[in-house]
């Protein structure tokens, strides 16, 4: 009885609450933590008998009541005393060989101590669970969270105590039709605690938020805003540059939100020169560091202009998958550093981050390194275009995925959808998500990987009616692989009905690492090579193409990439294999790249 009424307890919060992007504390990096990566055990729970009993209803034994038996006699069919641990941040496929095709529940528990501070609010973030969580401590359920790629946390001050404190995670990572991404797509699908699991300290009222940008089409003033939480709304607040000399002070209104607006005089980002400077923020209860770029991006005709002059993106996409080791999910500072340290190698001042948001160390050594970034949220291929449910997650995901990385000044352009099919429930859905990301984020310029028509048997046109509400048009397209030989390339015509600019998203090839031969044998490096190089050949020649970035950096596991002894579950198209090995289009790519870079 006492069972069921706190099930039914725990229920009522779940269903009111669930992790919302306005909840988000940004900048964690440089804020009071404790992390809780390591070892966490686990359940495996396929038929998820911890969450439903046999008529399929809420289980008034769940798990996350982490129950012990007290007696002899007590029956309780479930423990998380057990040896079976994973280890956080990491997906669990790549971790067991026999949790490698796993798509479903698994129950994650950690234990920890924690020494209550004065004054001190905590909070318990997740970098990103795959794909749907459901959070608890200490039995209290937090909350859920629906979308694999973007981070959410919750307020567990009031929960905490000093002993034997134990966070149980429901992750489920089964595979939806109204699901974002839905069930369809080309990569694998990592599920569980892929990125870092931490609290945040924060004093009573803290600053949870801030917006530090150039204004939008100003190369002098700085404009944004700062959001504090909790019941000491109104404060000064002052923001310093103190590199460029600037000290600001502004108060906060009964909401805690402070807007400013100031001139600056500032040396701007770009790839060539990342500089960043330190930014302190500081309110009478708190202050909060952050080292952040300026720089302006707009278009201008078919023109990118970075900081107002016209720029060529060298890119490259990138799937979140570590440099090394057989196929997992990247999510440490290393595995950003090795992935864009190639894109470098490569010549690149740019990289597609595909198909969902990445971590966040990718955008913060991106800003370091000077790489710009385009960063999407996973509306991919076949989603339920007139679901509202649909429609509202990809909203949130989107809503997250600004809100954590508005300040990094590598990210430039936001993009809502990859090859999408072109109907008007779909233009309608991505037409609201346009309008969002504006509304969320007036500094950046959006896109779409959109797709190519042809006219005739060699003129092709870009005439997607979604291009008209995007700022610059992405186009996916495989001239010389999925469409065509190579030398298919030399006679097309390019058209776009767009007085816009033009980024070619993807093309490429499959290859082997070493399988060797001539340019027409698929397979061969050889003949990804010859697709890369009558692709250049002919890109180049097109006047409003601004940028590209091929498909793709690193061979990247993909279930459905089924052919023996070539594929073996392995996308095949990266110019980098698995095992880190540069096939030959790397080279023609570097090349390439590095005659179309300006010289000083
Ligand atoms: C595409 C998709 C990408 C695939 C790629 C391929 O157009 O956008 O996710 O992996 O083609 O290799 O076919």
């Amino acid at each position: 009885m006492l069972r069921s009424f706190i099930i039914i307890a725990l229920l009522m919060i779940i269903f009111s609450y669930n992790a919302k992007a306005m909840d988000l504390i940004t900048n964690v990096d440089n804020r009071s933590t404790v992390s809780l990566n390591g070892r966490w055990n686990v359940i495996v729970d396929p038929y998820e008998t911890g969450y439903y009993d046999y008529r399929y209803e809420l289980a008034d034994d769940s798990y996350f009541l982490n129950e012990k038996p007290i007696d002899k006699t007590d029956r309780v069919e479930s423990s998380f005393d057990t040896d079976h641990m994973l280890q956080v941040p990491g997906d669990w496929n790549s971790q067991e060989e026999r949790m490698f095709f796993y798509e479903g529940t698994v129950w994650y528990h950690r234990l920890f101590d924690y020494q209550p501070k004065p004054e001190t609010r905590v909070f318990l973030y997740f970098g990103a669970i795959n794909y749907k969580a459901i959070v608890s401590i200490n039995t209290d359920i937090l909350g859920e969270h629906e979308g694999g790629f973007t981070p959410f946390n919750f307020e567990i001050t009031n929960q905490l105590r000093e002993k034997d404190n134990f966070v149980i995670v429901k992750a489920d990572n089964k595979r939806l039709r109204e699901a974002v991404p839905t069930v369809n797509t080309d990569w694998f699908n990592y599920g569980g605690l892929t990125r870092r699991v931490m609290l945040i300290e924060t004093p009573e009222t803290f600053i949870r938020d801030y917006l530090i940008q150039l204004a939008p089409g100003s190369r002098e003033r700085i404009a944004g805003w700062v959001q504090l939480d909790g019941t000491k709304t109104e404060q000064q607040i002052t923001v310093r540059i103190p590199e460029a000399g600037i000290e600001q002070t502004i108060r906060s209104d009964s909401l805690g939100r402070a807007e400013f607006d100031f001139s600056a005089e500032l040396t701007l980002w770009s790839p060539d020169h990342p500089k960043l400077y330190e930014v302190e923020i500081e309110c009478e209860s708190d202050q909060l560091k952050d080292r952040i770029g300026f720089r302006t991006i707009e278009t201008r005709g078919n023109d990118i202009l970075l900081n107002g002059n016209p720029a060529f993106l060298r890119g490259i996409c990138i799937h979140e998958e570590a440099p090394f080791g057989g196929g997992a999910r990247a999510f440490s500072p290393e595995h950003a550093r090795t992935l864009l340290g190639w894109a470098k190698e490569l010549n690149c001042n740019f990289v597609r981050l595909a198909h969902y948001p990445h971590n966040e160390y990718m955008t913060r050594i991106a800003d370091e390194m000077g790489l710009m970034v385009w960063s999407e949220i996973p509306v991919y291929w076949t989603i339920l275009w007139e679901n509202q449910p649909t429609f509202d997650n990809a909203a949130n995901q989107l809503e997250e995925m600004i809100l954590r990385d508005k300040n990094k000044a590598s990210v430039i352009l936001w993009s809502v959808a990859n090859e999408t099919p072109v109907k008007p429930e779909r233009t309608k859905f991505l037409t609201s998500l346009v309008k969002l990301a504006r509304k969320l984020d007036n500094t950046r310029l959006i896109t779409a990987a959109l797709e190519k028509e042809y006219m005739d048997d060699t003129t092709i046109m870009i005439d997607d009616p979604l291009g008209r509400e995007l700022d610059v048009v992405g186009c996916n397209q495989y001239l010389g692989w999925y469409d065509g030989l190579p030398a298919k390339c030399d006679n097309i015509v390019w058209r776009s009905a767009f007085e816009k600019p033009v980024i070619i998203s993807e093309f490429g090839g499959g290859a082997l690492f070493g399988l060797h031969g001539d340019e027409l044998t698929r397979w061969s490096e050889e003949f990804q090579a010859s697709v890369y190089r009558h692709n250049l050949d002919m890109l180049d020649k097109v006047k409003f193409i601004k940028g590209m970035t091929p498909w793709i950096l690193k061979d990247f596991r993909s279930p459905k990439r089924q052919i023996p002894r070539i594929q073996d579950l392995w996308n095949r198209k990266g110019l980098i294999s698995d095992r880190g090995e540069r096939k030959q289009a790397f080279d023609i790519l570097r090349t390439f790249y590095g005659r179309k870079k300006p010289k000083n």
